[in-house]
């Protein structure tokens, strides 16, 4: 171990995309072993936004099956389910009276939300990033791998921990953000202006469940531009930049040494050579991921030892901040 603790979370609000597999869940695999890993499906997240139960639980069990089917081994690492951990939700409410309105009206996922959430902006979408902070608090997480569209949550975690650790002593170790080297905000194909999104069902996002041909012709649809020239410039061609972003992931490379190969080639050939990157990648996990669905009562016991495991450091954690405020012990 290399005494580092790692904690991330996927919502099970859609679908599963490009973006969540390349931002997020195609890295944690490298964060296992060596380290004291925790990976969540976070399903009390979820219903900031209306869910449909039977859908919900279907979700949840596929978030599951896509963190085991990318390579995650429940013997190296603690995955479980954010609701059957209660400690979550109470340490939520107490860093709730730590961050502040003014905090929560800046954060952009929560702007973008309440727009496309018109008759549904509700207390529990505004309040999500304390939900968030306490997730990560929790387990006294050192490194929090995510996409770049999280990194207003992170610093809000870092803000919250250390407001508490001013007034109550060192209580949360201060986290800190990961982003991948390629891809850490993958772009919808549609409209390269705008994140690609597991909860906006459009041709411009790539699902991981979606077949080969599916997701060759999207990868060939993409938006690009005038220019004609494949370089990486992200504001005047957002789109081409997008495209080579997601080839280097595939290939763990960075944006640079994909460019290198491009060189004289025009975008049929970038955007053949992305499809061919992307279905391959995914491929195998497709197929394991198909698998594991299969057999639910399996995922239900991978996700019943994990949640045993992270209960007793969470509520180990929260017994300490109940104490730290003031609350009285709790009699068994
Ligand atoms: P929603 O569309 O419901 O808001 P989401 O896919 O944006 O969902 P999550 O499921 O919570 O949000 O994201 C899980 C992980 O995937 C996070 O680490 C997030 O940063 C990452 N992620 C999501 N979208 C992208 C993207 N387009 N590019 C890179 N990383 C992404
Ligand atoms: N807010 C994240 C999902 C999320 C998360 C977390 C990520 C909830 N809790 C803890 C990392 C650590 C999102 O919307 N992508």
């Amino acid at each position: 171990m290399s005494g580092k603790t790692v904690f991330s979370g996927i919502q099970p609000s859609g679908e599963l995309s490009l973006g969540n597999y390349l931002g997020a869940l195609k890295r944690f695999k490298d964060f296992q072993g060596a380290n004291d890993s925790l990976f969540c499906v976070v399903d009390l997240h979820a219903i900031t936004v209306r869910q449909d139960p039977a859908q919900l639980r279907q979700r949840t069990y596929s978030g599951v099956a896509w963190y085991l089917a990318s390579g995650l081994d429940p013997a190296q690492c603690t995955l479980f389910a954010q609701s059957h951990v209660s400690a979550h939700a109470e340490l939520a409410w107490i860093l709730n009276t730590f961050t502040q309105m003014g905090e929560l009206e800046r954060m952009t996922q929560f702007k973008d939300k309440a727009a496309r959430h018109k008759h549904n902006i509700n207390a529990g979408l505004f309040a999500y990033p304390a939900l968030m902070a306490a997730d990560i608090l929790l387990y006294d997480t050192h490194e929090v791998p995510v996409g770049d569209d999280q990194k207003q949550h992170i610093e809000l975690a870092r803000d919250v921990a250390e407001r508490f650790n001013g007034i109550y002593g060192p209580t949360f170790v201060v986290p800190k953000m990961v982003a991948p080297k390629a891809a850490a905000r993958v772009m919808d194909l549609q409209d390269p202006t705008s994140k690609m999104s597991k909860s906006v069902d459009s041709l411009g996002t790539v699902f991981l469940h979606e077949d080969e041909k599916t997701i060759s012709k999207k990868i060939m649809k993409a938006v690009t531009d005038n220019e004609g020239m494949i370089r990486l410039d992200k504001d005047k061609q957002p789109g081409v930049y997008n495209l080579l972003a997601i080839y280097a992931a595939c290939h763990d490379q960075t944006p640079e040494e994909a460019l290198a190969q491009f060189t004289g080639k025009g975008y049929g050939d970038l955007k053949k050579a992305v499809a061919e990157a992307v279905v391959t990648v995914l491929a195998p996990v497709q197929a394991r991921h198909k698998e594991l669905m299969a057999d639910t009562a399996q995922l239900d016991a991978v996700l019943a030892a994990g949640a045993a495991k992270a209960r007793a450091r969470a509520n180990k954690k929260l017994a300490e901040v109940y104490a730290k405020i003031g609350f009285t012990p709790r009699q068994g």
